[in-house]
């Protein structure tokens, strides 16, 4: 089969009858949530330039996520970072904690925002700001703590130009005037991205496999939610969890992803949604717990600077496209987000048709 073939198969399963046959519903007792088995939209950056940018454009509008394969990011950055990770979540509790609680940065465990949601996980948050990265790793690593932030600062530079290269591609592919648009707030100084490590530990389940690959995986590591930036570039080790929220002729069904450690997987956040108009989709998704095995994760949110107003390009605004979206500054976005629970689909508030509700929720606050 030749590449752009492969690649089109799951834009075009999407269509052909027999998808409902893939429809199952879930073995898992936590919700008869919908599993769908398609594979979701891989794109290689080393396919022609047009094709990549079609594609990627096609991905964004279609499912707002797709796999990654080819991004050039060396192979000893992503390892030495992941060894991190590794090594902090195999420290003691009590020596963990120390990089804690979140507020929101720092050690969490199991508490995942200040709403009362849970998942079984823990995890590290962090700024990317390399003083900020330096100053936490203090706490975080006391045996070395500028190998630690020497390793993020490296990782978080790659996975930054991966993502700017994304967004500008993504620029071009939509024919706006200046494809620089949505990398520019990644590049600003002050720009607010995160990076994140989870750190899924294994709980026992008989019912399960123990290769990690089975399909019993009944607990929500991480719930539902969509990220609330502009794009998220997330790598695993070679566990199954992540899952994102797909639409189908039989209504949302829930697309379990492959897990890939030489591919990275892009996400649209809400405010590329809110950029684009909402031609780009904000991908819903959750990670479920393994029962045997240890699943690692590491996500770059790219994030615009706080004072900067997001507001749809005006090339997204036209007649049969009217203006779907609200100005809204990224500190405002984030203060209503922090307010929320994680699955509140917080991007409806600004929805130009939401006034009332929008002015509600921001004198409460
Ligand atoms: O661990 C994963 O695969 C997903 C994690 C996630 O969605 C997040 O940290 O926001």
């Amino acid at each position: 089969m030749s590449n752009t073939l492969k690649l089109f198969l799951p834009f075009e399963l999407k269509l052909l009858p027999s998808l409902n046959k893939m429809v199952v519903s879930s073995l898992n007792p936590v919700s008869n949530d919908k599993i769908l088995h398609p594979s979701i939209p891989v794109i290689d950056m080393s396919w022609r330039r047009d094709l990549v940018l079609n594609l990627m454009v096609r991905a964004c509008e279609e499912f707002g996520f797709f796999k990654l394969i080819n991004h050039g990011v060396p192979k000893g950055i992503i390892a030495n970072m992941e060894n991190e990770g590794k090594e902090f979540f195999s420290l003691p509790i009590d020596e963990k904690k120390k990089a804690g609680p979140p507020n929101p940065l720092g050690y969490g465990i199991r508490n995942i925002g200040r709403n009362g949601d849970t998942g079984e996980l823990e995890y590290l948050l962090l700024h990317t700001n390399p003083n900020s990265i330096s100053q936490r790793a203090r706490s975080i690593c006391k045996k070395d703590p500028s190998k630690f932030s020497g390793v993020l600062d490296e990782y978080v530079d790659a996975v930054k130009r991966l993502a700017c290269e994304i967004l500008d591609m993504l620029g071009e592919g939509l024919g706006v005037k200046d494809k620089w648009a949505f990398s520019r707030l990644l590049r600003d100084k002050d720009s607010d991205s995160l990076i994140r490590m989870n750190h899924y530990p294994p709980y026992h389940n008989t019912a399960g496999s123990k290769d990690g690959k089975g399909s019993n995986n009944c607990r929500i590591g991480f719930g539902e939610h969509s990220d609330p930036q502009i794009i998220s570039v997330l790598r695993s080790n070679d566990v199954e969890g992540l899952q994102i929220l797909s639409s189908s002729t039989n209504g949302d069904v829930w697309v379990p992803v492959v897990p890939d450690p030489s591919a990275f997987f892009v996400n649209v956040g809400d405010t590329l949604e809110a950029l684009t108009n909402g031609r780009f989709i904000s991908v819903r998704h959750r990670a479920m717990a393994n029962s045997y095995t240890s699943r690692y994760s590491m996500i770059y949110f790219g994030a615009p600077p706080l004072h900067e107003w997001i507001s749809p390009l005006p090339e997204m605004i036209t007649p049969s496209t009217p203006r779907r979206y609200k100005s809204f500054t990224w500190a405002e976005y984030k203060k209503i987000m922090y307010s929320l629970r994680l699955s509140h689909n917080r991007l409806s508030l600004f929805q130009m048709d939401d006034d009332e509700e929008r002015t509600d929720m921001i004198s409460w606050l």
